[in-house]
C-alpha cells in the first residue's frame, strides 16, 4: 500500500472510532444548525480534527481542506487533502447507521489516493490512481451494465437547492421508468463507493461539494466506471453535478436526464 494511502486509512479509522463512540452514546451529540436543513454536530468537528492531526503528524507541510474546519494551507500547496469527516450527518443524527468518512489526496490537482470508510460495517474502500479499487483489500469493479434495464441507481435529492426540485423530479421520473429501482441512502461518498463495488449500477446527484465526491470519484474510476457531469462533460468537480456508472450506463443516464434539465445544471 502506498504510504500516503496508509496514512489516509489510519486517519479514517481514527475518525471512525470517534464517530462510532458518539453514535452509541447519543446524548453526547450536540446538533447545531447551519441552515434550515443543514446540520452539523460536535462529532463532525471532532472527527475532522482527528483526521487533520493524523495527516499532519506524518506530513506537516501538506495542505488540507475539509467541510467543517475549512482550508489550512501548509508550506506545500502541491499536496491537498480533501476530507469529509462525516458524510451522512443527517443519518447520524437520526440514528440511521449509514454514513462514512471520506478522505482524498490530490497532488498538483489530480486525485492520487482515496479512502471511504463505513465505521458501522467496518467496510474500507480504497484506491490509488492507476492501481484499481478495493473493498477491505479485495479488488472491486463496477457492474458492466450497458443500458438501464434491470439497474438500481443511487441518487440524492436537491435538499439545498429547492429551486431545482421540479426539474430534478422531472428528470428523475424520465429515468426511473427505465430502471428496476432507485435508492436515496443519504451518503454521497457511500453511493460512489457502492457504484465502485457494483452494489448499485450508477449514481447521480446535483450540487455536491468537493469533499463529498473527491475520494468516491477515484474509487469509481479505478473500478472501471465513468464519472461525468449532466452534459456528458468533465465539469463535475466545479459544478458538483455528477453522474457515474459503467461507461455505457453513465452515458445512458445522461441521455435520459439531459432533456429535462436547465442550462444551469448541464455542466
Ligand atoms: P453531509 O452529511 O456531509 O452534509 C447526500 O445527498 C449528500 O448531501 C451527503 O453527502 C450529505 O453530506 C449532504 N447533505 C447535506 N445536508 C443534507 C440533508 N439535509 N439531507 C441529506 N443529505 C445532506
Ligand atoms: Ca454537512
Ligand atoms: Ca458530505
Ligand atoms: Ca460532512
Amino acid at each position: 500500500m502506498h504510504p500516503m494511502l496508509n496514512i489516509a486509512v489510519r486517519a479514517a479509522r481514527n475518525a471512525g472510532k470517534v464517530i462510532l463512540q458518539k453514535f452509541e452514546e447519543k446524548d453526547k451529540v450536540e446538533v447545531l444548525q447551519k441552515g434550515s436543513n443543514d446540520f452539523v454536530t460536535n462529532v463532525d468537528k471532532d472527527a475532522e480534527a482527528m483526521i487533520r492531526d493524523t495527516i499532519l503528524k506524518s506530513y506537516p507541510k501538506h495542505s488540507i481542506v475539509g467541510e467543517e474546519l475549512g482550508q489550512q494551507l501548509g508550506s506545500d500547496a502541491d499536496y491537498l487533502w480533501v476530507i469529509d469527516p462525516l458524510d451522512g450527518t443527517t443519518n447520524f443524527i437520526k440514528g440511521i447507521p449509514h454514513f462514512a468518512v471520506s478522505i482524498a489526496l490530490k497532488v498538483k490537482g489530480r486525485t492520487e489516493q482515496a479512502v471511504v470508510y463505513d465505521p458501522i460495517r467496518g467496510e474500507l474502500f480504497t484506491a490509488t490512481r492507476g492501481q484499481g479499487a478495493q473493498l477491505n483489500s479485495k479488488r472491486i469493479r463496477v457492474n458492466k451494465a450497458t443500458d438501464l434495464s434491470g439497474t438500481v441507481l443511487a441518487t440524492g435529492f436537491p435538499f439545498k437547492q429547492k429551486h431545482h426540485m421540479e426539474e430534478y423530479m422531472n428528470a428523475f421520473s424520465a429515468l426511473f421508468v427505465h430502471t428496476a429501482d432507485m435508492r436515496r441512502a443519504g451518503s454521497a461518498a457511500l453511493d460512489l463507493a457502492y457504484v465502485a463495488a457494483g452494489r448499485v449500477d450508477g449514481f447521480f446527484e446535483i450540487g455536491l461539494k468537493p469533499w463529498d465526491t473527491a475520494a468516491g470519484q477515484l474509487l469509481v474510476k479505478e473500478a472501471g466506471g465513468l464519472v461525468t457531469d449532466f452534459a456528458g462533460g468533465n465539469n463535475q468537480d466545479k459544478s458538483g453535478n455528477i453522474v457515474c456508472g459503467a461507461p455505457k450506463l453513465a452515458q445512458a443516464i445522461v441521455k435520459e436526464l439531459r432533456p429535462h434539465l436547465s442550462d444551469a445544471l448541464l455542466k
